[in-house]
């Protein structure tokens, strides 16, 4: 989950291989990408979350998105935010840990945050947030095998 455009789709289809499956969340015009993930033998499934600023609904993609959290309960989401604007999207990360859903954040767009001269304290940052951190460049592929393996290891405790 996360705001539009971080890059949540290219990792979504990175774990799951591109065996997808793309409907609009009932009653509405809003779509939900599914896909399975299948790794060390554990199948997971994987949900594209519609891009929201706040777990507070205002727009569509916002009420689906806090519906399918509350009525799912994940047991796991990965928060994709933009490194280059982590100040922007933290508060949507303290909303995901208010409302008590176990989370991993992951900084992507870490090719263009490098770029401008930015770089973070992934153990600082786990710290202070509780929750484990990676960083990704996902157009690149980079971090992305980590994350899968973090994801397993959480949800199956391998
Ligand atoms: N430079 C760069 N671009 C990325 C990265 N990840 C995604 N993108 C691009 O960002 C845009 C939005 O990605 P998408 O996965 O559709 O974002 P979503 O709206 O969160 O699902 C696309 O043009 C991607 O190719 C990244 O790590 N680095
Ligand atoms: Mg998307």
């Amino acid at each position: 989950m996360g705001s539009p455009n971080v890059g949540k789709s290219v990792i979504f289809n990175y774990l799951t291989g591109g065996r997808v499956q793309v409907a609009n969340y009932p009653g509405t015009t809003v779509e939900v990408a599914r896909g399975k993930m299948i790794w060390a033998g554990v199948s997971l499934e994987i949900v594209d979350t519609p891009g929201i600023y706040s777990l507070l609904p205002i727009t569509a993609e916002e009420q689906v998105t806090r519906r399918l959290l509350w009525t799912e309960k994940p047991a796991l989401t990965v928060h994709v935010v933009d490194a280059k604007n982590l100040e922007r999207m933290l508060p949507l990360s303290f909303q995901i840990l208010e409302a008590g859903l176990p989370m991993l954040l992951t900084l992507n767009m870490m090719d263009e945050a490098r770029r401008l001269g930015l770089s973070f304290n992934v153990s600082a940052l786990e710290r202070a947030l509780g929750v484990e951190v990676i960083l990704a460049a996902s157009i690149r592929g980079e971090g992305l095998p980590e994350l899968r393996e973090r994801v397993i290891k959480y949800v199956a405790g391998l």
